[in-house]
């Protein structure tokens, strides 16, 4: 099913927005988002691994020639850096890592070079936005005190230690490593990581800590470095079960009805909220259960399980069966969006991922029928002519389409759904990693420095 899915989405945005970055399903229509300047594509460089794993050989073939004639990074534009890393490079990584062909590689590394100016701040944390052309960069005007942020310069390391693999130039591979020596330098309030830290004077912003929006992929990359090293990153190791201990002790809590979720923390005091982005920590904390000190494992599984079942309910709780952006556990309510503006559905993947990582990691089949429910959903409410489109309003009877298909939908909702329903072996997790937009990045085995090996 999720094959067909992704035929639709890909027929669509090739026939309506070819080249341009995401797709307008309802006008049909391209959709540009400011994220990624002028750099054009991002649906199908997104894409580019999710239909080489479905085998969808022609849809490859076309992407990949596409690639190679128009994916220009010469251009005026300033970008995300943090957008630009998981979507562009990691997926142009993926890409050379399952298929073998040398433009992704050359491609991934080109665009890394253009992305290493973001570093030239006094302390070395990276500008969260980059001129690629004039390599001029800056923070977002809203970010505390001129801040970068947590979960923006905290996920570029798998990406830029595999760019040092795969040039030879230990730059990148550096420049990471120093915001680890950064962090480390500095004092945590409760052993927390704000999510504001200003790349200047080095000094924390607001003391808001989320492992939602804002904080949540610097502690999946610390997990997954671990990981992606063999297990020999014991730096990543210990700044991740550290972190954890932290977030149980002062953000995870249980509702009077029995839901486990994680809290918002600012200052101290605790917002009784959980986005939905947050969802993806159940994943995380079952993927990272192996390596628990003091026999925790069971423990962290468990932890993972009941955030799986909170985003369930989540997404059972509303008409649409599909989760909103933001929901609360106060006031009365569990699970639920309270607010008007927090109860969108994007086409998010975190649940499913979730469901992805239990599934394999437990094999109980309720993660399979609640994939299934999603995909339902998604069937019924996303899916329309052109495309899939978000919903304005899971709670509603009547779907008021948002009229964007996110290039994240193809790269990570449809695939997550694919291996969900797949066998143990495709893509296995003592071989590959997930960067944070689902592009597949290959473990470096202490072992063979040998690419080949690499794919097994
Ligand atoms: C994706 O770009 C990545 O998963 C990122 O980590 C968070 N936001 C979207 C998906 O929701």
């Amino acid at each position: 099913v999720s094959l067909q899915m992704m035929k639709h989405a890909w027929d669509n945005y090739k026939r309506y927005a070819w080249g341009l970055n995401e797709l307008k399903p309802i006008s049909k229509q391209g959709h540009s988002s400011n994220l990624f300047g002028n750099i054009q594509g991002a649906t199908i460089v997104d894409a580019l691994d999710t239909l080489y794993i479905m085998e969808m050989k022609e849809e490859f073939k076309e992407a990949k020639e596409w690639v190679e004639k128009n994916l220009d990074f010469n251009v005026n534009a300033e970008i995300s850096v943090f957008e630009v890393n998981i979507r562009f490079v990691g997926g142009l990584l993926s890409a050379y890592y399952l298929s073998g062909e040398e433009v992704f590689r050359k491609k991934a590394v080109e665009l890394g070079e253009k992305l290493l100016p973001a570093f030239n701040t006094p302390t070395g944390i990276p500008w969260a936005l980059l001129n690629i052309k004039s390599g001029i960069g800056r923070n977002w005007p809203w970010a505390s005190g001129g801040s970068s942020i947590l979960a923006e310069f905290g996920t570029l390391h798998l990406e830029f230690v595999h760019l040092s693999h795969l040039s030879g130039n230990p730059v990148f591979a550096e420049k990471v490593m120093n915001i680890r020596k950064v962090l480390n330098r500095l004092d945590k309030p409760e052993g927390l990581y704000p999510n504001y830290l200003n790349p200047s004077s080095g000094q924390w912003g607001q003391h808001h800590v989320s492992i939602g929006g804002l904080g949540d992929s610097f502690y999946e990359y610390l997990l997954k470095a671990w990981l992606m090293s063999d297990k020999t990153d014991e730096e990543g190791k210990k700044m991740y079960y550290d972190a954890v201990q932290a977030i149980e002790t002062h953000l995870i809590r249980k509702s009077s009805g029995g839901l486990t979720y994680i809290a918002e923390w600012k200052g101290g005091l605790l917002e009784h909220k959980m986005g939905h982005l947050t969802c993806f920590a159940g994943g995380m904390f079952a993927l990272g259960a192996d390596g628990a000190p003091n026999d925790k494992t069971g423990h962290h599984i468990e932890l993972g399980a009941e955030i799986a079942r909170t985003c369930h309910e989540s997404y059972d709780r509303t008409s649409m069966k599909l989760g909103p952006e933001a929901f609360r556990f106060d006031g009365g309510v569990e699970a639920i969006a309270t607010r008007q503006n927090e109860k969108y559905y994007i086409l998010r993947p975190e649940v499913i991922e979730t469901y992805m990582y239990m599934w394999r990691l437990t094999h109980d089949p309720k993660y399979r029928q609640w994939g299934w429910e999603a995909v339902e959903a998604l069937e019924k409410h996303c899916r329309v002519d052109g495309g899939y489109s978000g919903i304005r309003d899971v709670y509603n009877n009547h779907e008021s389409h948002d009229d964007v298909q996110q290039s994240f939908f193809l790269s990570e909702t449809l695939k997550y759904l694919y291996l969900l329903f797949s066998e143990d072996d495709l893509l296995p997790f003592e071989h590959w990693v997930f960067n944070t937009e689902a592009h597949p990045l290959p473990v470096l085995h202490k072992d063979d420095g040998n690419k080949e090996e690499n794919q097994k």
